[in-house]
């Protein structure tokens, strides 16, 4: 608990036994106790009742197979400027670079992001993130709730669509789920700090590496496939994924030539 919270740099991680969505939890207590509630504060639950994606979609999490974590972030870079709102479109795509890793050096699963919000190991879902604005204390800029749901050992009866997949179902072997949270709060917290050093730009050397955007970019299934894109009007695309912008939206050229830039909405990749 505190031991692991102040090695890996949190301010504090809190384990529930139930709640109906630790996004939603976390939401109200940025709002209610903003000073218990810092930034890099984490809220675990062993069972979520009302969990749920975009467009109030459920997010299945059977107990002891999954994970449900949120992370509540207030960004400021390290003079205690607050980043800029625009940035904010990056921490999503943060957690899925940190999930990522923690797949790959806790279970050594090769994964990748689908844009926007979900990592898939051999095109099935493992986790969905989901990212909600919540209350900035004392009239400070919004804060982020960052919330990933993670399949851990979901067996092929729990899988509650076909879409999905688990870490151990994928891997073939049991999971052990709190050191793939602990390898995933350790990675997200390294890389939101350097994210919050470089002010959230995206594009400058990134930890130590190359940008935050190529990063993504490589780790992005989506990019050069032929998509369907459900905009949240109602409104479909159908072309190429050619690429993400400085604010990490979809770039998507059409069949016949038109340009668009894709903030939000469902891509669904076609077979050629
Ligand atoms: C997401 O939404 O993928 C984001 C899910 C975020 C869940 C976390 S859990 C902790 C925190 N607290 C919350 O209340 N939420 C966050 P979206 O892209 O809208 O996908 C939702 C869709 O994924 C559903 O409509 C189902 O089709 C599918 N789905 C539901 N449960 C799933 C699971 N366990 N694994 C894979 N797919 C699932």
């Amino acid at each position: 608990g505190a031991d692991f919270a102040a090695r890996a740099g949190l301010s504090r991680i809190e384990i529930v036994e139930e709640l109906g969505s630790t996004n939603d939890e976390l939401v109200l207590l940025a709002e209610t106790q903003p000073d218990e509630w810092g930034d890099l504060a984490v809220l675990v639950a062993e069972r979520q009742t009302r969990g749920h994606g975009r467009l109030h979609r459920p997010w299945e999490s059977p107990v002891g197979a999954s994970l449900a974590v949120s992370i509540l972030l207030r960004p400021h870079n390290p003079d205690g400027r607050p980043l800029p709102t625009q940035s904010y479109s990056w921490i999503s795509p943060l957690a899925a670079l940190a999930l990522r890793e923690a797949l790959a050096q806790v279970v050594g699963l090769e994964s990748a992001l689908k844009w926007p919000n979900d990592v898939v190991v051999g095109g099935l879902k493992i986790s969905g993130i989901l990212a909600h604005l919540a209350p900035g204390a004392h009239g400070e800029p919004p804060a982020v709730v960052l919330g990933a749901g993670i399949n851990v050992s979901l067996r092929e009866d729990e899988l509650p669509v076909p879409t999905a997949t688990s870490a151990s179902l994928a891997a073939g072997r049991p999971v052990d789920r709190t050191g793939l949270l602990a390898a995933y709060l350790e990675d997200f917290a390294r890389r939101y700090r350097a994210f919050c050093a470089a002010d959230g730009n995206a594009e400058t050397p990134f930890a130590g590496g190359r940008s935050l955007l190529s990063q993504v970019q490589d780790a992005t299934i989506t990019l050069g496939r032929r998509v369907r894109v459900e905009l949240p009007g109602g409104r479909r695309l159908v072309g190429r994924a050619t690429g993400l912008d400085s604010h990490g939206a979809l770039q998507v050229v059409e069949d016949d030539g038109g340009r668009h830039t894709v903030g939000a909405g469902d891509v669904v990749h076609l077979r050629p």
